[in-house]
């Protein structure tokens, strides 16, 4: 089988400073002259993704399941365009995936498995990057926006929820990284955790969960 672009995901918790050390990726990726596609998640653009943003913003009430399923239903819109690009040979850069589904829904309290099961088979990523930050520095960092979980209460539980997630993944796809640091560390770790992978794989893309 030829080589095919690697599938790379950043998670991490509100304040962990995720925007700002995607795009850091995505430059340290061109800069070398390796294809890439950034991608986010939730994709606010789609018919889906604009009922998420309302609800996101408060401006609409949606059962907690009926959100769970539209964030899922969310990627599985762009499942195909996912693996046609690491098909072509572009790695693939997302900022969150499924693993914030379940870990969003689940400190709401909905049950683990049930989380899961409407992302089972989705294109799996190669690496996740998760990016940790304690409650108390996310604080330190000016405290947290506007929108729904926005709040610190939340952010303990989807911290735990991303912990548990973690301790079940093997090490090598899932990485943690201590995100409280100096944004220059934390983009040198991440870019020396991801550049293996990003001269292509060969092994065919994995499904999620199965
Ligand atoms: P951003 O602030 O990164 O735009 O995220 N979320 C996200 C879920 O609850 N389920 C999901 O499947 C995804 C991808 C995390 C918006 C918020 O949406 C939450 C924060």
């Amino acid at each position: 089988m030829s080589t095919r672009g690697a599938f790379i995901v950043v998670e991490g918790l509100d304040r962990a400073g995720k925007t700002t050390q995607v795009s850091a990726l995505q430059t340290r990726l061109e800069n070398e002259g390796i294809l890439c596609k950034l991608l986010k998640f939730p994709d606010r653009t789609t018919a889906i993704g604009q009922m998420i943003d309302s609800y996101l913003r408060s401006q609409s009430e949606l059962d907690d399941r009926a959100i769970h399923l539209l964030f899922s239903a969310n990627r599985w819109e762009l499942a195909s365009t996912i693996e046609k690009l690491l098909a072509a040979g572009t790695t693939v850069i997302c900022d969150r995936y499924a693993f914030s589904g379940v870990a969003f829904s689940a400190a709401k309290g909905l049950t683990f498995e049930w989380c899961r099961s409407p992302d089972v088979s989705l294109p799996a990523p190669d690496l996740t990057l998760f990016l940790d930050i304690t409650p108390e520095a996310a604080r330190s960092r000016g405290g947290y926006g506007e929108e729904r979980y926005e709040k610190e209460e939340m952010q303990r539980k989807v911290r735990e929820v991303f912990r548990r997630i973690s301790s079940e993944l093997d090490e090598a796809s899932w990485v943690t990284i201590d995100a409280g640091r100096d944004l220059d560390t934390v983009a040198d770790e991440i870019w020396s955790v991801s550049r293996p992978f990003t001269k292509g794989l060969s092994i065919p893309i994995q499904r999620l969960w199965m």
